[in-house]
């Protein structure tokens, strides 16, 4: 558990908006979003450069629940275990040893900025899950990050090829504040499924609600389908 303890006031905010916003969709259908080809990304799916709802923003705002964890890479680890043969646990030597990716995606928060056009570099999901060996029983994938926030995916969700484990972005380390020394990134999905200090790996036989997940956010949280909240 964290030393310190959560933002009780963010939370709070954001529990209202989820309750407001429940069930509202501003109006966008996947017709729309097909009327204006696209471009770039291949989380932008070939259609217009924004989901419905969102606006793009130049910088990259930070969110989190008010703390904010400074791992050392020295000890750093990576712990991924559940319905697997061989749960592990990494090192950062290990980590930036195995096979390195980089990739571009836009990044969509649901409180509805977009960061686009990011340059990613970090191991892909799918080669964590693999090393693993998974059961055929892990079809859920539940994600803990060292602040003590939680996520969770269907394992499908997982594997596509721009689901990573990123530690650097447009070049840079990746910056202490946006999760830094490594994140999980979901460009499919909104960014709250994307685990910022990723610390454990859990793959599960059922569904196990993350942090937002169980505070009214949508569990499938589509932003091509303005699906926010449940
Ligand atoms: N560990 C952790 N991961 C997290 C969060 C958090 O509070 N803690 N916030 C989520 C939310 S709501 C968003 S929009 C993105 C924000 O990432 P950023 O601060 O780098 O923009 O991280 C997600 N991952
Ligand atoms: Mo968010």
């Amino acid at each position: 558990m964290p030393e310190n303890s959560f933002n009780e006031n963010i939370i709070k905010g954001k529990m209202r908006r989820a309750r407001e916003k429940r069930g509202l969709l501003s109006g966008g259908t996947p017709a729309d979003m097909h009327a204006v080809q696209g471009s770039g990304p291949a989380n932008r799916h070939g259609m217009p450069k924004l989901p419905v709802g969102q606006r793009e923003v130049p910088n990259w705002p930070v969110l989190d629940l008010g703390i904010v964890p400074n791992i050392p890479i020295d000890q750093w680890t990576l712990k991924v275990e559940g319905e697997v043969k061989h749960p592990y646990t990494l090192t950062w030597k290990d980590f930036t040893a195995m096979p390195q990716v980089k990739d571009t995606s836009d990044f969509h928060c649901v409180t509805s900025w977009s960061r686009m056009d990011n340059e990613w570099e970090g191991v892909r999901f799918r080669t964590l899950a693999e090393k693993a060996g998974l059961k055929p029983s892990a079809q859920y994938v539940y994600i803990t990050g060292h602040d003590g926030y939680s996520t969770n995916l269907k394992l499908q969700e997982c594997l596509d090829d721009d689901v990573l484990v990123v530690h650097h972005w447009n070049g840079i380390p990746l910056p202490r504040e946006h999760g830094g020394p490594a994140r999980m990134i979901t460009p499919r999905k909104y960014a709250w499924k994307g685990s910022k200090w990723i610390k454990e790996i859990f793959f599960l036989d059922r569904e196990q609600l993350g942090f937002w997940e169980l505070r009214g956010y949508s569990n499938s949280a589509e932003p091509w389908f303005d699906d926010r909240y449940s």
